[in-house]
């Protein structure tokens, strides 16, 4: 699963990245290629279960970033959409804006302006008109196909293709439309851009994060961003927070009134817009999330550890994290009745700790 860090030029993405990818720049050089790396996610249960195991190690889970090359002024000095800039952010399963909101005179913004709002829109716009023409090609495309031959799967998809055209038309993001399961199988090749799961952070100043809420309901309210998550951040603060120890971090971010790493939120978002989950796996060796869609069964969830798990599957043994941690050992789960053992088609939930019994 691939994430992309999306946004005009300079708005903090490489920062970020470097931040979430635990890479050390030399001050002040920063490399403006698209660049890809795997990110651990953070999860606090999985730490508290290595606590109690004590195992040889410990694999979270990862999700990829894409640091996507920001938009920026063209030859003409026009703001303008490439379609290398396209090409990359097509090439993500979610976005994920990073939006200026921090004054910085040494650093200008390509459409000299300082409004989260404005560059949100700017993004949408363009990603909107890109679906458009898409769509509209399409559209073309397969009445003429369907003139030549009437093919039911070009009819079918005709009918989808119209409604999301028409829904555009009305400049609205798709990921609005309601889609069933086959429309959306349909759409699924075609990489379109409001289609994607989006979240948006918005890069404040410093100064600024003490009323972060204020500033972020601003922007959704202008925007009607109602069901979006927005989250507020400083790409300094966390770059300043990555290079302190734990204590440190700690003081560091009372004083900016910081209540959890914009990084765990940034990534915990990222897992929920995907539609994806963990459950663990424990052991004397290691202790292990593993990401799944959410409404997996237990045997596809077996799959997702071995192949031969899913083929040789006969249950799963669950206790739930929750349960677990009241009881601290597989034996007292049994006793309190929390322990169960399920079949094939059990649908695994966000923190189940499973064993695969398998033959
Ligand atoms: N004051 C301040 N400066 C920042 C902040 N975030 C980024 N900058 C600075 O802005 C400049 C550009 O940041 P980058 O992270 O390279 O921006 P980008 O979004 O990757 O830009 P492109 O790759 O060109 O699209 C750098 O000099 C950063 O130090 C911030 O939160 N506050
Ligand atoms: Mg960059």
């Amino acid at each position: 699963m691939q994430i992309g860090l999306v946004g005009l030029q300079s708005s903090g993405k490489t920062l970020l990245f470097n931040t979430l990818a635990k890479i050390q720049e030399e001050e002040n050089t920063y490399r403006d290629e698209a660049r890809v790396e795997v990110v651990k996610v953070p999860d606090e249960r999985l730490n508290n279960l290595t606590e109690i195991f004590n195992p040889k190690k410990q694999v979270n889970a990862t999700i990829e970033i894409f640091d996507i090359p920001g938009v920026g002024l063209a030859d003409d000095g026009k703001v303008r959409i490439t379609s290398a800039f396209l090409n990359n952010v097509k090439n993500n399963d979610a976005l994920f804006y990073v939006i200026r909101q921090f004054k910085n005179e040494a650093v200008p913004h390509p459409l000299n302006r300082i409004d989260a709002a404005a560059d949100i829109e700017f993004l949408e716009t363009e990603f909107l008109f890109s679906d458009m023409s898409f769509l509209e090609n399409r559209l073309e495309k397969l009445k003429k196909d369907i003139q030549k031959r009437k093919d039911d799967k070009l009819i079918k998809e005709l009918a989808v293709i119209e409604k999301c055209f028409e829904h555009v038309n009305e400049e609205k993001p798709l990921r609005l439309l309601e889609l069933n399961d086959s429309e959306r199988k349909m759409l699924s090749g075609y990489q379109l851009l409001t289609l994607k799961p989006l979240a948006i952070a918005v890069n404040l100043d410093e100064d600024s994060m003490k009323n972060s809420e204020e500033l972020i309901n601003e922007i959704k309210n202008k925007l009607g961003l109602a069901g979006l998550e927005v989250i507020p951040f400083s790409a300094e603060i966390e770059y300043e927070l990555s290079k302190l120890d734990e204590e440190d971090q700690t003081v560091f971010m009372e004083e900016y009134g910081i209540k959890e790493s914009a990084l765990t939120k940034i990534l915990r978002t990222s897992y929920k817009v995907l539609g994806l989950q963990s459950f663990f796996t424990v052991g004397e060796d290691e202790t292990r999330a593993w990401t799944i869609k959410k409404n997996y069964t237990a045997q596809q969830a077996a799959g997702v550890i071995h192949t031969d798990f899913y083929n040789k599957f006969i249950r799963a043994e669950v206790v739930h994290y929750d349960d677990f941690m009241k009881y601290k050992s597989f034996a007292k789960c049994k006793e309190a009745g929390v322990w169960r053992l399920e079949g094939k088609d059990y649908i695994v939930q966000d923190g189940d700790i499973l064993n695969i019994r398998h033959s």
